[in-house]
């Protein structure tokens, strides 16, 4: 298992998407890049928002993540502050090369990474209708945060998703009728 970071602009948005990835096992929000102690929402400091997954290099590689990041849109751009930048912070020095080459020009070791208030985790899951069942089935949001198959309802919940990105996603879910229901109207919708 490895760990990869990334900056890219609000972290609501690729929360979802790198949770719809094979190989991506747990997604989790935060903030990351600053010197400010307990970053926080509201107490951000020279922080910014920041998406961190556990992947499992033999069914996703690196250099896969960086162009789901770059798919992302935010390299393209001067970065509009510090907390929406959009960087990689590398955990190994293969990582480090890998954003070099791949012409990303914010990449910086990785430091402290804050988890995020719970209510930001999984937004589009945890504030809809669809996510109900998954809250119920947690003992906490913390456990919510790491699950797999929370992150993958998640990437559907956010409406980011293609008909059959769905519709490929939807048998790893152990979810009842009205739940499966909810998360297939995404897909009449996209
Ligand atoms: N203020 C924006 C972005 C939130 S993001 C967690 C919104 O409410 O949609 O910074």
């Amino acid at each position: 298992m490895q760990v990869a970071t990334f900056a890219l602009g609000c972290f609501w948005s690729p929360d979802a998407r790198f949770g719809a990835l094979p190989g991506v096992l747990r997604t989790r929000v935060g903030y990351t890049g600053g010197t400010t102690e307990s970053p926080s929402y509201y107490q951000l400091g020279d922080h910014s928002e920041a998406l961190q997954v556990d992947f499992d290099p033999a069914l996703i590689s690196y250099r896969q993540l960086l162009e789901e990041a770059f798919a992302a849109g935010g390299f393209g751009r001067k970065s509009p502050n510090r907390q929406y930048r959009s960087a990689v912070f590398y955990h190994t020095p293969e990582q480090q090369s890998e954003a070099g080459a791949a012409g990303i020009i914010e990449v910086e070791a990785a430091g402290v990474f804050t988890r995020a208030e719970d209510y930001h985790q999984k937004h589009y899951l945890q504030h809809g209708p669809e996510g109900r069942e998954f809250l119920a089935r947690f003992p906490s949001l913390e456990a919510f945060t790491d699950s797999t198959e929370a992150a993958r309802a998640n990437a559907i919940a956010s409406g980011r998703l293609t008909q059959a990105e769905i519709l490929a996603l939807l048998p790893s879910l152990a979810v009842s009728a009205q739940t499966r229901h909810l998360l297939l109207e995404h897909a009449r919708k996209s």
